[in-house]
């Protein structure tokens, strides 16, 4: 009998990802989708298959974590075997613009999964893994950071998944609920979303390296982040959810790269070298060889509190879900960035067709 899974945020990053990964093991996957005016599928329609296809295995809900309605409607048609609750308001800086929004979706959208596990009587049948963070640690107390760190939240994103976290481990103990937090550390891809600063970063290089853009506008460059590829992490959500014990688990690499050695490595790639100068507001970077100003600060873009270094101590991962990752940071910035330079060169190839 194939397992039943139910994935919030599918349209987004990780959701595909995971979505890719479930259908490949045999599972009907299930996914929730937010009404849009505009297409959000693209992630994700190659996985499509017409809902009428008797060997159809994905199948689209709309639905929002924000309305328990549609929530308990969906659990109930679903009867899933396991829930991966991957959707929120995922931008942290977005979070100081919205944050009772950022706390209904992000923090009370838990509640709204959880209580719905137990009113529909699900607590026995249904595994729960919640998306936790590495920003919980935000002004760390200690790095590398464990399982045993404590939290210190920087932002109302941070603030709104600290409850989530403490209300999947308030559910597992309350209610016997097999439910688990991940506590995933960055983790990016070609598909990351492109206001999150590596793929800002691989699409402007990108995009200068094709003569559409002239300048990239960062904030922060000394921000120090653990990166890994999202690939290796759907991997470790689904083995947290296939251990006979609930438990809490960080994913990580183990190693921190500062923004400014991102945007170095990006550039690097298309064989320029970057010269900073200035400080502060006034930092640019420039092309080594030709002298021109390639980056810039943009003051708009720092946050009013932040998070200066997250470095992953997975070592809990690797001995009890045998989880390690397998893509390295230069890697991760190569792909990215040879994903960026192909699809600009087919997007401006197709433009000037047009023209
Ligand atoms: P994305 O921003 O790429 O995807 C978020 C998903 O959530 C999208 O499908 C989005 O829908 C959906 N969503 C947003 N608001 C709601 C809502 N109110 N109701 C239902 N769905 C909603 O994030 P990632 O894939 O990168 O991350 C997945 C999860 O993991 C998130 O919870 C994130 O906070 C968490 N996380 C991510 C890390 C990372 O480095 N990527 C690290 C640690 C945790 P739409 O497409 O319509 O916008
Ligand atoms: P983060 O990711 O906040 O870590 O949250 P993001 O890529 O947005 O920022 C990383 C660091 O880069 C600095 N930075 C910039 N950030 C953005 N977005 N844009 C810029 O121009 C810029 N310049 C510098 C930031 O200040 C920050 O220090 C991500 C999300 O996926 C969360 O959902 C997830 O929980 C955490 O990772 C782990």
């Amino acid at each position: 009998m194939s397992k039943t899974a139910l994935i919030t945020g599918v349209t987004g990053q990780d959701g595909a990802y995971l979505a890719e990964l479930l259908l490949s093991k045999g599972y009907i996957v299930h996914g929730i989708k937010r009404r849009s005016s505009s297409f959000n599928t693209s992630r994700i329609d190659h996985l499509y298959v017409d809902p009428h296809d008797p060997d159809a295995k994905f199948f689209l809900h709309y639905g929002d974590l924000t309305d328990s309605t549609n929530i308990i409607r969906i659990l109930q048609q679903t009867q899933p075997d396991e829930i991966y609750n991957l959707g929120a308001q995922s931008h942290v800086q977005v979070s100081f613009e919205t944050p009772e929004y950022t706390a209904n979706s992000d923090a009370l959208g838990v509640l709204r999964l959880l209580e719905a596990i137990r009113i529909l009587g699900l607590e026995k049948k249904t595994r729960f893994y919640q998306a936790s963070t590495s920003e919980l640690y935000g002004k760390a107390q200690e790095a590398p950071q464990s399982e045993t760190t404590s939290f210190y939240p920087r932002s109302p994103y941070a603030a709104a998944k600290l409850y989530a976290y403490w209300m999947t481990v308030n559910y597992r103990e309350a209610y016997g609920l097999h439910a688990s937090n991940g506590i995933l550390f960055n983790h990016e891809s070609p598909l990351r979303g492109e206001t999150f600063v590596t793929r800002k970063i691989t699409r402007a290089v990108a995009a200068i390296h094709h003569g559409i853009q002239d300048v990239i506008y960062l904030g922060n460059l000394d921000a120090k982040r653990d990166w890994g590829h999202a690939r290796d992490y759907v991997e470790g959500m689904w083995r947290i959810l296939q251990q006979d014990e609930a438990d809490d688990y960080v994913l990580g690499t183990g190693e921190t790269h500062s923004v400014r050695e991102f945007v170095e490595r990006a550039f690097g790639h298309i064989g320029i070298k970057i010269k900073w100068e200035g400080e502060g507001v006034d930092e640019v970077g420039k092309d080594a060889k030709t002298g021109s100003v390639l980056a810039r600060i943009d003051a708009r873009y720092f946050r009013p509190t932040e998070v200066e270094l997250l470095l992953a101590d997975p070592t809990k991962a690797k001995e009890k879900l045998g989880w390690t990752h397998t893509t390295e940071f230069k890697d991760l910035v190569s792909e990215m960035m040879e994903s960026d330079l192909e699809l600009l060169a087919s997007e401006t190839d197709r433009k000037q067709r047009h023209d």
